[in-house]
């Protein structure tokens, strides 16, 4: 396309763009990089989703209306003990681990998104659209789940709606997008290892494809670095992401490498409860005068509407359990396994009349507002004899921001479920 010398160049003109690293081989093993990562993302996102038991009682569902998207949910298992651990850590780091790919691949496609005439048919039409719902898709995703980990307090419960719907959006342009172009990036990573270039087409009589070409800029400016220079460039990217990330999931030294994770760095103070805080009880507005011995009754309810109201001194009367179990965040960050001790949730059903099959139960807290002040758990959770209401941890009493008088701790459950500052526990199907 010629151009007069007096018109200036705008992005829609192919010759505005010059970089020389553009082309079919970077696309392409970003793009089979991402493949792989988001793949993976998507798998332990709806794993993750399902954990929350949101299936199980209106209080654990924010996506009431999710019809048929919820049809993989399944009862969320209480073994191994590190499942939600592993899961969570798996997808918080990987996603930011992926940014800087993301961002690359999104930057070597760039001209396509000025490409002139907007759709030269309905199935270009189609196509573009589908690109900009798996562009937007990808953005949407990837800036929703950094923000909840930065700053949780930006989605008063709307975080799961959100990321939810928006990793099917994103999916299924994904799916169309990926089955459209893995052929041509495995082509083009074949064709790369046999040393032969690509994207040119020279030599080889092999077609490449008119939006390969496309990639390519048609007056290419010097490079200054070159492409495999460029990867390495987006791959230490990567590397300082993860190494200042990855150590939320650990205690000591390792968690004082997550320099980019809110709850990397220190651990909140010493002694036995020393362990990370998501909210303090300040922040929930736990009054000291509601939490002391005199005050605080646990109000447990079952069949048949039987009640009982225990102190904390008569649960102390009752067999206590011990159990080594982690605390593990939607946000990515997790604790080693802590040692609790406790009153077994079944046995606290048994004593409102669910001595065999313990059932479901809704779990209230003292906290008035917030998200997060009630859970429902499923009966596999109760009957685990390792699910308690937690009374000690690591040998003393629970501290007030990790939820004394009473908390709740579940192997394997995600960490919002394991309510603090218990005030209530209702024992029946829900
Ligand atoms: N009442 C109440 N319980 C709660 C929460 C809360 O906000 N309110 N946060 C939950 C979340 S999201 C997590 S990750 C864990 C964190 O427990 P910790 O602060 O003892 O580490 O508590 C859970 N229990
Ligand atoms: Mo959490």
């Amino acid at each position: 396309m010629a151009r007069s010398a007096n018109s200036p160049l705008t992005p829609f003109s192919p010759a505005f763009w010059r970089s020389p690293l553009r082309g079919p081989w970077l696309t392409s093993v970003l793009g089979i990089v991402l493949l792989g990562g988001i793949t993976v993302l998507f798998v332990t996102g709806l794993v993750s989703y399902a954990a929350y038991n949101p299936n199980l009682a209106p209080v654990n569902d924010k996506t009431p209306e999710k019809g048929i998207l919820g049809f993989y949910l399944f009862s969320w298992p209480t073994s191994p003990h590190w499942l939600y651990r592993l899961n969570q850590g798996v997808h918080v780091t990987l996603g930011i681990t992926l940014i800087p790919v993301l961002l690359a691949k999104l930057w070597s496609v760039l001209p396509k998104l000025f490409t002139l005439p907007p759709a030269r048919s309905l199935a270009h039409a189609l196509e573009r659209i589908s690109l900009l719902l798996l562009v937007g898709g990808a953005l949407f995703e990837f800036v929703t789940g950094v923000l909840n980990v930065q700053l949780d307090y930006l989605f008063p419960g709307s975080f799961y709606t959100l990321h939810f719907y928006g990793a099917w959006v994103f999916i299924g342009a994904f799916v169309v997008h990926a089955v459209l172009k893995t052929p041509t990036a495995l082509r083009n990573l074949r064709r790369m290892r046999e040393g032969k270039e690509v994207g040119t087409g020279e030599g080889t009589g092999e077609g490449t494809g008119e939006e390969d070409r496309e990639l390519i800029a048609p007056s290419p400016a010097a490079p200054t670095v070159s492409r495999r220079g460029a990867l390495w460039f987006v791959g230490g990217g990567s590397l300082l992401l993860f190494a200042t990330t990855v150590g939320q999931n650990f205690d000591g030294f390792l968690r004082r490498t997550a320099l980019l994770a809110p709850h990397g760095g220190a651990e909140p103070g010493s002694g036995p409860g020393g362990f990370q805080i998501n909210k303090t009880a300040a922040y929930a507005g736990i009054r000291e005068a509601d939490t002391s011995d005199e005050a605080w009754r646990l109000v447990v309810e079952g069949r048949d509407g039987r009640t009982v109201r225990l102190s904390r001194a008569e649960l102390l009367d009752m067999p206590l359990y011990s159990a080594a179990l982690p605390i593990a965040c939607v946000e990515g960050w997790s604790t080693s396994d802590q040692w609790w001790r406790g009153v077994r949730l079944r046995d606290l059903a048994a004593l409102v009349g669910h001595d065999q099959d313990p059932p479901d139960v809704l779990v209230e807290s003292l906290q008035q507002r917030g998200a997060f002040r009630r859970a429902a758990l499923r009966a596999n959770q109760v009957a685990d004899s390792r699910s308690l209401l937690a009374l000690f941890v690591n040998g003393e009493d629970l501290t007030p921001d990790h939820g004394y008088p009473a908390r709740i701790i579940v192997p394997a459950a995600p960490g919002v479920l394991n309510t603090k500052w218990v005030a209530r526990l209702t024992f029946g199907d829900l």
